[in-house]
């Protein structure tokens, strides 16, 4: 059977079919139940697959990335394929839970991730994040200042992410919904279209599903509720997501350092001088330590 010419993008994927768009269409394109065989692999949200004219998945075309967490026994479970950048929500309510922040970004980084930082609710007192947000600001990663509520900062935010395929992700009730709406006007079409189309509710899917944006780009959300984690990986991989460590733990004594007790470790001498922010550096030892217990389990 012939392929079909232009690659689809798969909007959501479940365990046995995925919902794609033809990619170079208008956004007045349908929605198509796709389905694969086990040979051609399971396609994730974000792929980029090519069809036969039986809808069925033929090849998943390389990613760039995938994105994902950590699941039970320390595995690595993916959300998501060829994203442009995560967001990370967070707002003073509900108060973040301890080093959600640094996991998100660690994740982000250790899977070559661009990052960005979306503090909603900015309504209420959120002088309590601040600090936070400033060491994040001084690692490299943009943070945004919006108000799903009254509409301040989207616009910004709009432009800042302009055609790209982002994520947003963030606990339960920091207002990711309320954000999308603001950004996709037809968020409520879009979502029912979906659920249409695969014949389930619009709230039983925990799967990750991209949304159409005004200006060209997609968002992904991920309605599935789940405290996010790492996976089990090794301290050495573990600092790739601690970008600022790298420039300094070359001169640790040991190349292998951990950063816990070893002698002649320069990321201990660097909290101490000031250079290494014992804010982080404390995360790095309870994410260590989580880590490396999941790669026990
Ligand atoms: N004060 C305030 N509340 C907000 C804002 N954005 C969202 N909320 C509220 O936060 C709650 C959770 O929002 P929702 O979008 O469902 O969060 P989600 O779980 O991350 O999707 C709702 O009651 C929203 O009305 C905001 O900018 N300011
Ligand atoms: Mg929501
Ligand atoms: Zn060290």
């Amino acid at each position: 059977m012939p392929y079909l010419q232009s690659p689809w993008l798969v909007v959501a994927a479940h365990s046995n079919s995925a919902v794609a768009t033809k990619l170079d269409s208008g956004p007045e394109s349908g929605l198509q139940v796709v389905r694969f065989r086990r040979r051609t692999g399971r396609p994730l949200t974000g792929d980029q697959v090519r069809l036969d004219e039986a809808m069925t998945v033929r090849e998943i075309l390389p990613r760039r990335n995938r994105f994902g967490r950590g699941i039970w026994g320390g595995r690595f479970r993916e959300i998501a394929a060829n994203l442009d950048r995560i967001l990370i929500m967070v707002a003073a309510e509900p108060v973040p839970s301890r080093d959600l922040l640094h996991r998100y970004v660690a994740a982000a980084g250790i899977l070559d991730i661009p990052c960005s930082l979306v503090l909603n609710k900015t309504d209420l007192d959120v002088g309590k994040l601040d600090a936070d947000l400033e060491i994040f600001q001084s690692l490299g990663h943009r943070v945004f200042r919006v108000c799903a509520n009254t509409g301040a900062g989207v616009d910004e935010l709009a432009a800042g992410i302009g055609d790209q395929t982002s994520l947003l992700v963030g606990q339960s009730g920091v207002g990711k919904t309320s954000l999308a709406n603001r950004l996709i006007p037809d968020l409520k079409a879009q979502t029912s279209a979906l659920s249409r189309v695969t014949g389930k509710g619009t709230h039983t899917t925990t799967t990750c599903r991209l949304h159409r944006l005004p200006d060209g780009g997609w968002m992904g959300d991920t309605p599935g509720v789940w405290e996010f984690s790492l996976w089990a990986m090794d301290a050495i991989e573990l600092e790739i997501g601690f970008s600022e460590f790298r420039p300094i733990s070359v001169h640790c004594r040991f190349r292998d350092c951990r950063h816990l007790d070893e002698p002649g470790c320069a990321i201990r001498q660097g909290v101490e001088a000031g250079t290494i922010s014992d804010y982080r550096y404390q995360a790095w030892r309870r994410l260590l330590a989580e880590v490396e217990e999941q790669g026990a389990a």
